[in-house]
């Protein structure tokens, strides 16, 4: 009987761990629909909150550090070549003089939204430097360090032609009213001599 046991859990380990394999060999087999560059690995710890965003809602995506700077020739390349790879939409984010998502703007037919990183004058830098951006070449901006809402908009923008995506739009953008309807449950309990609710 219990060498039984044992057979069945060793059994049940192995189709375990098969299942993780076979899922990771498929995410590996997928296209990225959203590519997210970062000027440096510096920029990561901010970046996570967009890769948790892609992850929670089953978003294939790609993360690569590229640089106007520092490597011209990869970013010209990487570029180029984005919407023939099947990406769909690039998030781009820098610090500093954050040159980075414009320059990949003007090289490819994807849309870009820059995500300016407050590495010096509270991120005043590379926010100006990102949304300045001459007529003709337009970069998608979103707040100092707002890497979720960058993630948030480039599945709106899948969504555009996906009604699925659509679907997880609209569930999220739900969610978001539940958080308010528990605050005001919240600060319902709050009680003062003078609060009138
Ligand atoms: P390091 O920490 O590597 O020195 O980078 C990066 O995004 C980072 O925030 C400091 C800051 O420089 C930024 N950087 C750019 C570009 N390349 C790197 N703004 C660019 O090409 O625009």
């Amino acid at each position: 009987m219990l060498v039984f046991m044992n057979e069945m859990s060793g059994m049940i380990f192995f189709v375990y761990i098969c299942i993780i394999v076979i899922k990771k060999i498929n995410v590996l087999k997928m296209k990225a629909l959203v590519s997210v560059i970062m000027g440096s690995t510096s920029d990561l710890p901010v970046m996570e909150a967009a890769f948790k965003f892609l992850d929670s809602q089953e978003i294939p995506f790609e993360v690569l550090a590229l640089s106007a700077h520092r490597t011209p020739d990869e970013v010209a390349e990487y570029a180029r070549n984005a919407h023939s790879r099947g990406v769909k939409v690039i998030i781009a984010a820098a610090g500093m003089a954050a040159h980075l998502p414009g320059v990949i703007a003007a090289m490819t037919p994807v849309p870009v939204i820059g995500v300016p990183i407050k590495s010096s004058f509270e991120g005043l830098d590379s926010t100006l430097a990102i949304l300045q951006m001459p007529p003709g070449i337009p970069v998608a901006t979103v707040a100092v360090n707002g890497a979720q809402n960058a993630a948030i908009l480039a599945m709106q923008m899948l969504a555009v032609n996906d009604p699925q995506m659509l679907a997880k739009v609209v569930e999220f953008k739900t969610s978001l009213k539940q958080k308010i309807v528990k605050a005001n449950d919240d600060l319902a309990q709050i009680s003062y001599k003078f609060k009138t609710n």
